[in-house]
């Protein structure tokens, strides 16, 4: 197994995954940034080094630096988290070339994701749904015209270097598309470096389901059940479940079907998350795949009572997939991501000093965080400051637990969106498992949330 690990990474993730190598008997090294000086990964984890000044740019995104703190701590393997250098092609290459092993896919996998069009071309290959659309890029603006009629409006326009959103138009009608197609294109160009647009039928009201993917490196994928991430704003998530409220056992065996084959197919190796849209018919269709832990993987460790870094970790080493077939106990679990943001201001960014904590306890409840009272948020980062995730046996219970856990999680200092999740546990739809990514579109949360 790994000797050394030094973990790319800062805030909870950081925590997380020190906390598996501890516990596999696995030295850490953590990274910094000056402005994370006195955080916790750099006191948990066994060494620390210094990478840069506050940027992202300058420090966690910094190749050179990573790479250059892993050769003189003499770590054997990098684990990235999720977001910064977590998905990017170009670092997988460069550990492996000096002998450092990326806890992650290979780099062509990578990059074979996260191109949208060629992601989209290979599920179709792989005979996984796809949203009908464009089959490629858009030359220009006469075929997107074109291709609008045949696939008929609504249509929607999206980057193929993009995801999450950006450089992304929902066309109603004709006499909109040229607009759309030039703002969403010029706006990829400018993010991605990449103009490209493809097309798809817009489906209404979709649910977001994702299936979580283990695969090893001799070509076996096994999937881990479903997370319901429908509760989004901006396509930042907010609130994820599994099971999901809208799923059926007919859906779940069709979606992990489906996600297996797609691993495979492209002979996946390690964590993975397929994400489906799922319309008001249980149509599902491939949407992407993240190649990295997600934010919001402690919702399957709960149900499935499992170790997911353990596991990647494992992967990443080169032991099998154990063959066993992993299914849901059947508890419910939920996630609400706790954000130094003001949700009565439209989410505006709240950072600075945490006067007074104290966190959530009890059977059933995880938090995940890296704050402490004393704490200063940097203004710099993700303002994710904390995961509650909320354990029993019914969505009910699952719901009832997280509404006393937020009540008693008190963070003074910083403005966060605990009030928000609180409204959100009583809402009617919402208990009723009755929401799609539209859900919060049509509410006012400064008219509806406590002053
Ligand atoms: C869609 C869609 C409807 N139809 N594609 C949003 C981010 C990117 N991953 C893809 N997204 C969507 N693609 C078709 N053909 C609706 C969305 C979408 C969405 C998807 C998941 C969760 C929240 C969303 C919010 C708005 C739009």
């Amino acid at each position: 197994m790994f000797k050394k690990i030094l973990i790319a990474n800062r805030g909870e993730i950081s925590l997380r995954i020190i906390r598996t190598c501890k516990e596999m008997g696995i030295k850490t090294v953590a990274v910094y940034s000056t402005a994370d000086r006195d955080s916790l990964h750099v006191r948990f984890a066994d060494e620390a080094v210094c990478i840069g000044p506050p940027k992202s740019v300058d420090s966690y995104l910094n190749i050179p630096n990573i790479l250059a703190a892993a050769e003189i701590t003499n770590a054997d393997a990098i684990h990235p988290g999720y977001g910064f250098l977590s998905e990017n092609a170009k670092f997988a290459e460069i550990c492996e070339k000096n002998n450092i092993t990326f806890i992650g896919p290979t780099a062509d996998q990578i990059r074979l994701m996260g191109d949208k069009v060629t992601a989209k071309d290979t599920m179709k290959r792989a005979g996984i749904p796809v949203v009908p659309g464009s089959d490629g890029l858009i030359g220009d603006i006469a075929i997107a015209k074109v291709k609008a009629k045949e696939v008929g409006y609504p249509v929607i326009l999206k980057a193929t270097a993009g995801g999450g959103g950006k450089g992304m138009r929902v066309v109603w009608a004709e006499e909109e598309i040229e607009k759309a197609f030039e703002t969403a294109s010029m706006e990829a160009g400018a993010a991605f470096g990449n103009a490209g647009m493809y097309m798809e039928k817009f489906v209404e009201e979709p649910r977001h389901i994702e299936i979580q993917v283990a695969a090893d490196k001799y070509g076996k994928a096994t999937h881990l059940s479903e997370r319901d991430c429908s509760i989004q704003r901006r396509h930042q998530k907010l609130v994820e479940e599994c099971p999901s409220p809208f799923m059926t056992e007919e859906l779940r065996e069709k979606m992990g079907t489906a996600a297996i084959k797609a691993a495979e197919f492209i002979k996946y190796q390690g964590l993975g998350t397929i994400e489906f849209l799922v319309d008001k018919n249980r149509n599902f269709y491939f949407m992407e795949m993240n190649t990295r832990i997600q934010v919001e993987h402690p919702v399957t460790e709960e149900v499935m009572d499992y170790d997911l870094v353990k596991e990647q970790i494992k992967l990443a080493w080169g032991e099998p997939i154990s063959g066993k077939v992993y299914y849901p106990r059947m508890m419910h679990a939920i996630e609400c991501r706790v954000n130094a943001e003001d949700p009565r201001k439209n989410f505006a960014p709240s950072p600075g000093k945490i006067t007074s904590l104290h966190t959530s306890k009890g059977q059933g409840v995880r938090v995940e965080t890296h704050i402490y009272a004393g704490y200063t948020i940097p203004p710099y980062y993700d303002s994710m400051i904390a995961k509650v995730i909320c354990r029993a046996q019914t969505r009910d219970e699952a719901i009832a637990k997280m509404d006393r856990a937020l009540r008693e999680f008190i963070i003074e200092g910083p403005k966060t969106t605990i009030p928000f999740h609180i409204w959100l546990m009583q809402n009617e739809d919402f208990r009723a498992g009755n929401y799609t990514t539209k859900f919060l579109d049509d509410i006012d949360l400064a008219e509806v949330l406590p002053k």
